[in-house]
């Protein structure tokens, strides 16, 4: 018996869809994709989307600066930048993520007028973002279901009443997305610290949070260890649960280079991605006059979601039998200098059974020992992983056995060496590094308050599944988003939307318009307030062009100044706004704590150099940042691991020995008939919760985003086929109510049986609040447990 219900059911109307562009289409063009990544698809690609945008040349004058040394930071991905070679590394993704920027369509109060927010509500992501930029500040006016212009000085003050008028500054939620520079983050995390709470959900939470707290357990530093200039002497490079052709296209580049040399490069991913298998550098003449191409990966293993931890002990379990024949040595001097742990580590991995480790990877022990030799056989080597490790139950235990697996060589502290998570937007870490941070760490608050002479709140705040759970118990009453789309990054989408409607406050900080302006209840009081983007020039009566700085996924920190005009004169910058918040918000609630405003927000939000040298005081790592940002690549903020020093508690690094996960969801999924497992993941069309298009190149997909992709054996046993759509069910909510997400065409994919894979946000829905890893806060988005149900969408 299978869940699949025989005949067509009819779709309930919980579960309709929202409106959507018509180049999203029942008949999607469904067809194996037989180019290498890069290559003339990527020229084309980015030809239709800089027309789409109906700002040809502004955009690709812009796109010619980005990453350049005098332009403006990539807002693509957080990939490092070259210091020598071409100036301008052409990624297609960037070029779509500038384009979409730069367009010349305009969200006006006209357009408002014209559409009320039940309309809105109605249509698809990709619909509402390509209406183009917000242009004005806009309040909710509820009597007409309309956003009405507010113009900025009514909307600090109102933000300043709401914020001033809660019982305790705990209910109020500071979100952070991932953009924001380094002056917007540290203001934010003072102006919300003065106020007096750490409640800092952010895009982190859901993203790379394992990898921070993994790697500082293990090596002291929650950050990667690599530069990128060890991707040339790396002998063998690991990427894990990674999709670079698609999410990290400039890493390609590296690669590249990397597979010429001869470096092995070995992948792990339940898909078969075509940017791993094959890139052709659209900067080479001659691969694209060759139409040739460059082979990425070595070794192709398809572990079943979840079977990372496995697969990294399997190549461990290998690698001391290697060892017992003399076939390895391991790094004996450099473990007993700077480890602990070790014995304790081997033992357990010596006593995990073969059948274990095949059974929770989905490979076999052959293809493990394959991949240990590679191990073994490489000097140097670097680990690589995304979310595909990250948005797991297990995440922080799979992170720290990658890092056992590079102590085990000695991969510290040497070229070409060392781990890199790869992040995901292009400030996230810079973010971290500037104090958004739930958790305190103790000695910020200690800096903070020598610097202000305020006493700041210790207690953790609430991160992002926390702050849900504040929402739907009541406890929280407004949210201030420095970005993103909170309501759709998020997992469990009708819980989340029926949370916010909750709230008394909304106010978003932001570019384009998303679900999150939408989504509200009776009583909520919603602004949209429209700010600059990098690509822009950013004025203020002191600098004529201000500029501010990003981390990237190396540590480096470097300088980006727009160069376009803004969308709009109204719009302002992010640091601007939050000064201004700050400065009426604080002028409320201060004095009645008998302390006056120790910041003069108005000169620092004028003059970013004013906030650096704040940051220079108070962050460590920043000591005469000015000076230092003005080095054409920036400046590398140290990882005392680089020079073997592991600032953990016992001076060590520490080898972890956590259990394997009794069992992951593919194991306890194999014994409930019809249910598979989910990752929710990113199609090439698509910035998170941006949707560009309705197309996913390298998987052969186009005119449609609502697919999933599943092993043929699958289908064979379900009764489907290839071509029929289906809705996935999810488990049921605790309430009892029913988890749908409808209307899916199923796609037989090369996949490990089991596994399915469909793009988030429209899956959101089916990820449970509940499941998330218990020492980070992330959704498990990679171990979804669904099952298919026929639907009533007729191809
Ligand atoms: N163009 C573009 N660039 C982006 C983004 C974007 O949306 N679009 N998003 C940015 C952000 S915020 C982030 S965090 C990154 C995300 O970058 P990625 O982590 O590459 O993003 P996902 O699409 O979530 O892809 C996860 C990959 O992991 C694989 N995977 C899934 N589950 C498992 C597993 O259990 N084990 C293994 N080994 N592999 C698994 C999937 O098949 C897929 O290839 O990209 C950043 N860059
Ligand atoms: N199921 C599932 N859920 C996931 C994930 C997954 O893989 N699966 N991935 C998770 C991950 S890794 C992440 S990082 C989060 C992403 O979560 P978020 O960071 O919250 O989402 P984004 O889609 O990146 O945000 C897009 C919005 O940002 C605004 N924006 C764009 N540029 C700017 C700017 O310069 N300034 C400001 N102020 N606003 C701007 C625009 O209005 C746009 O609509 O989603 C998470 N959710
Ligand atoms: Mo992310």
């Amino acid at each position: 018996m299978t869940d699949i219900a025989a005949p067509e059911i009819e779709t309930p109307a919980s579960a309709s869809l929202p409106r959507e562009d018509a180049q999203q289409t029942r008949h999607p063009r469904i067809a194996a994709y037989s180019g290498p990544a890069g290559g003339w698809g990527a020229l084309k690609s980015v030809g239709q989307h800089v027309s789409h945008s109906r700002a040809p040349w502004k955009s690709v004058r812009s796109l010619l600066k980005a990453n350049q040394d005098k332009g403006f930071d990539c807002p693509g991905c957080a990939w490092g930048d070259p210091e020598h070679g071409s100036s301008f590394e052409f990624c297609e993704n960037g070029a779509k993520a500038v384009a979409w920027e730069v367009t010349a369509k305009r969200v006006t109060p006209r357009f408002f007028a014209q559409h009320t927010v039940t309309e809105l509500l109605g249509w698809d992501d990709f619909m509402l973002e390509d209406q183009g930029r917000l242009t004005e500040p806009m309040r909710y006016d509820a009597a007409s279901d309309r956003y009405m212009p507010i113009s900025w000085d009514a909307a600090f003050e109102l933000v300043a009443e709401h914020l001033s008028a809660l019982t305790s500054p705990d209910e109020a939620l500071f979100y952070t997305s991932g953009r924001a520079s380094n002056e917007a983050a540290y203001l934010y995390q003072l102006f919300v610290r003065l106020f007096g709470t750490n409640n800092f959900p952010d895009c982190s939470n859901m993203c790379h949070e394992a990898s921070g707290v993994g790697m500082k357990a293990s090596l002291g530093v929650g950050k990667g260890t690599v530069l990128l200039e060890d991707f040339e002497h790396a002998d063998a490079i690991f990427v894990f649960g990674q999709n670079p052709g698609t999410n990290h296209p400039r890493m390609l580049g590296d690669l590249r280079r990397a597979s010429r040399r001869g470096a092995r490069i070995v992948s792990f991913n339940p898909l078969r991605e075509r940017g791993l298998e094959r890139f052709a550098d659209p900067q080479s003449p001659l691969e694209m006059m060759t139409l040739s191409s460059q082979p990425i990966s070595h070794r192709y293993y398809q572990p079943r979601m979840g079977g990372d931890m496995a697969a990294v002990r399997g190549m461990a379990k290998a690698l001391f039998a290697m060892e017992a024949r003399g076939e390895f040595t391991r790094a004996a001097s450099f473990i007993e200098a700077h480890t602990r742990g070790v014995e304790a580590w081997q033992a357990l991995v010596e006593a995990t059974e073969w059948a274990t480790l095949e059974d929770q990877s989905g490979l076999t022990r052959a293809q493990l020992e394959e991949a240990a030799t590679i191990f073994a056989g490489a000097d140097n080597v670097i680990c690589t992983w995304a979310m595909g490790i990250t948005q797991h139950l297990h995440a922080v235990e799979s992170v720290r056995e990658i890092v056992n697996l590079l102590l085990l060589g000695g991969h510290f502290g040497r070229p070409g060496a060392g781990a890199c998570p790869v992040r995901g937007h292009s400030n996230v870490q810079g973010d971290r590094t500037m104090g958004i941070d739930e958790k305190v760490p103790a000695w910020l608050i200690d800096a903070l308050e020598a610097r202000y002479g305020v006493s700041m709140p210790r207690t953790p705040g609430y991160n992002t599944v926390e702050s849900l759970a504040a929402l739907e118990q009541g406890k929280a009453k407004t949210f201030i988003a420095l970005g993103g789309n909170f309501t759709r990054a998020t997992p469990d989408s009708e819980r989340t939307e029926a949370a916010m409607r909750n709230l008394e406050l909304n106010v978003q900080i932001s570019t384009k318009l998303n679900r999150s302006h939408l989504v509200m209840g009776k009583q909520t009081d919603a602004l949209i307030l429209p700010c600059l983007g990098r690509s822009e020039i950013d004025r203020s009566s002191q600098v004529a062009s201000q500029h501010i700085s990003v981390e990237d996924s190396m540590s480096m920190v470097h300088s980006s100044a727009g160069i376009k005009a803004p969308a709009s004169p109204e719009l302002r910058s992010e640091p601007g706004i939050i000064a201004a918040i700050a400065r009426a918000t604080l002028a409320r609630v201060l004095p009645a704590r008998g302390i006056s405003d120790p910041v003069d927000w108005q000169a620092l939000s004028e003059n970013y150099d004013l906030i650096r040298d704040e940051i220079a005081a108070v962050i460590p790592g920043f000591a005469d940042f000015n000076a230092r940002l003005a080095h054409k690549r920036g400046f590398h903020l140290a990882n005392p691991v680089r020079e073997l020093a592991f600032p953990t508690s016992s001076g060590l690094a520490e080898f972890s020995h956590m259990p394997l996960p009794e069992s992951v969801m593919h194991q306890q999924l194999a014994r409930r008939d019809g249910w598979l497992t989910l990752q929710t993941m990113r199609s090439h069309d698509q910035y998170n919760t941006t949707v560009y298009g309705y197309n996913d190149r390298y998987r052969g997909v186009s005119g449609q985003r609502r697919v999933i992709f599943i092993n043929g054996e699958d289908l064979a046993r379900l009764g489907l086929a290839d071509g029929d759509w289906v809705d996935m069910l999810g488990e049921p909510r605790p309430d009892g109510s029913e988890r749908r997400a409808p209307q899916f065409r199923l796609v037989e994919y090369d996949i490990p049986a089991g596994c399915i894979g469909a793009y988030y946000p429209e899956t959101n829905v089916l990820v449970a609040l509940e499941s998330h890893g218990a020492d980070t806060g992330t959704p498990s988005s990679k171990a979804v447990p669904v099952r298919l149900e026929r639907s009533s969408r007729i191809a």
